[in-house]
């Protein structure tokens, strides 16, 4: 869909829209206009409520799926400390990813149908995710610059129009702002240790650049859903200008570590206030985030896995099978 610099016509809001009921359309419109926010058994729009699943479901798999790559590295973090404070960070994840699903519930979308989705590889998740942590300075650049990026997307959408999402943005951010302490606690701890340390961290960097880079979503030009979910309010900002709020808030972090960005281009423009860098390679974003990844099918088999042999779980918690129920005594 992506990879020509254009927006599809057929997602402009008005051809999205043109069956609707043009004077309930008005008014969801001028409710969204005046800051209201949308509660879910209020009218609105087919496209809204696809839009706004569709981008709740990816989010709720993103944070299911992305506790997968820190969560190996449990077992084999260094210390006790480290070990408990990693622990509870996947913990929080996944509880993030509980809140999510509940919030695209309140769509109409049952979370059966979510996971079903996610595990067929119908539904995406975020292209990070799809990425190995090779070694624990991995998880320190991930907890500190992943749940940084997703800060930065997620106060921005917390103001958005859906009341449902936007509260749980907010609960999310409180906790990720923790991650995000904890992830640069490590990444000084290596930048500032051996040289072993300093090289481990800078290599995990290296690795991690272009996925952070690809994280926002491709560039205004190429994104097809910007346009549309900015005008309703679910999108707060565009994907570059969530990129930029990025790189000037944690590049000028990043160099005063010592650390080097692997992008010769990177710079500020004073004159426009814009950073300037290399532009992502949007065809490798694509072959990830549809399956071609790293990681892809690792990610996938693992959730396939934790669905099958929790099955018997779910079943006795909904007590629809009393084969599985324990009689209380
Ligand atoms: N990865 O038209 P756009 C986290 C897809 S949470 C994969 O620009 P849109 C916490 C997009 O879906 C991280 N796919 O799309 C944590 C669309 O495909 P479709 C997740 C991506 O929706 C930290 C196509 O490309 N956060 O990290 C990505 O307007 C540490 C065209 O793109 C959220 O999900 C991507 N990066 O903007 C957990 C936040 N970018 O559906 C553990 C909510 C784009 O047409 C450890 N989501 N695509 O087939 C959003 O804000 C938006 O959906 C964007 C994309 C900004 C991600």
């Amino acid at each position: 869909m992506y990879g020509n610099a254009y927006i599809d016509p057929d997602q402009t809001p008005n051809k999205l829209t043109q069956d609707e009921d043009p004077a309930r359309l008005a008014e969801f419109e001028a409710r969204i206009e005046g800051g209201d926010k949308i509660e879910p058994k209020d009218w609105m729009p087919k496209e809204y409520r696809k839009q706004l699943i569709r981008m709740i479901e990816q989010h709720a798999h993103s944070e299911i799926i992305g506790a997968l790559p820190e969560g190996t590295w449990i077992t084999r973090a260094p210390g006790f400390r480290r070990k408990l404070a990693l622990m509870a960070k996947v913990q929080d994840e996944v509880g993030h990813a509980q809140l999510l699903y509940s919030a695209a519930e309140t769509l109409g979308k049952s979370r059966e149908e979510m996971i079903n989705d996610l595990i067929s590889g119908k539904s995406k998740y975020s292209n990070v995710f799809n990425y190995p942590a090779e070694t624990w300075a991995d998880t320190a650049i991930i907890s500190w610059l992943i749940d940084a990026g997703a800060i930065v997307n997620q106060l921005a959408n917390s103001k958005g129009s859906y009341g449902p999402y936007c509260r749980a943005l907010e609960r999310i951010c409180v906790e990720e702002s923790f991650h995000l302490k904890y992830g640069h606690d490590n990444v000084v701890f290596l930048a500032t240790g051996t040289k072993t340390q300093r090289e481990m961290v800078q290599d995990a960097l290296i690795r991690w650049w272009k996925p952070v880079m690809h994280f926002f979503g491709p560039s205004d030009n190429i994104s097809v859903h910007t346009k549309t979910l900015m005008k309703w309010k679910v999108k707060m900002a565009s994907n570059d200008e969530m990129r930029q709020t990025f790189l000037n808030m944690y590049v000028p972090k990043i160099w005063d570590l010592g650390l080097v960005i692997p992008d010769p281009n990177l710079k500020k423009n004073e004159s426009t206030g814009l950073w300037e860098y290399t532009e992502p390679d949007w065809e490798e974003f694509k072959r990830v985030i549809n399956g071609d990844g790293p990681c892809n099918k690792e990610r996938l088999a693992v959730r396939k896995y934790a669905e099958e042999k929790g099955r018997w779980v779910r079943k006795a918690l909904l007590r629809k099978d009393a084969e599985y129920v324990t009689p209380l005594v």
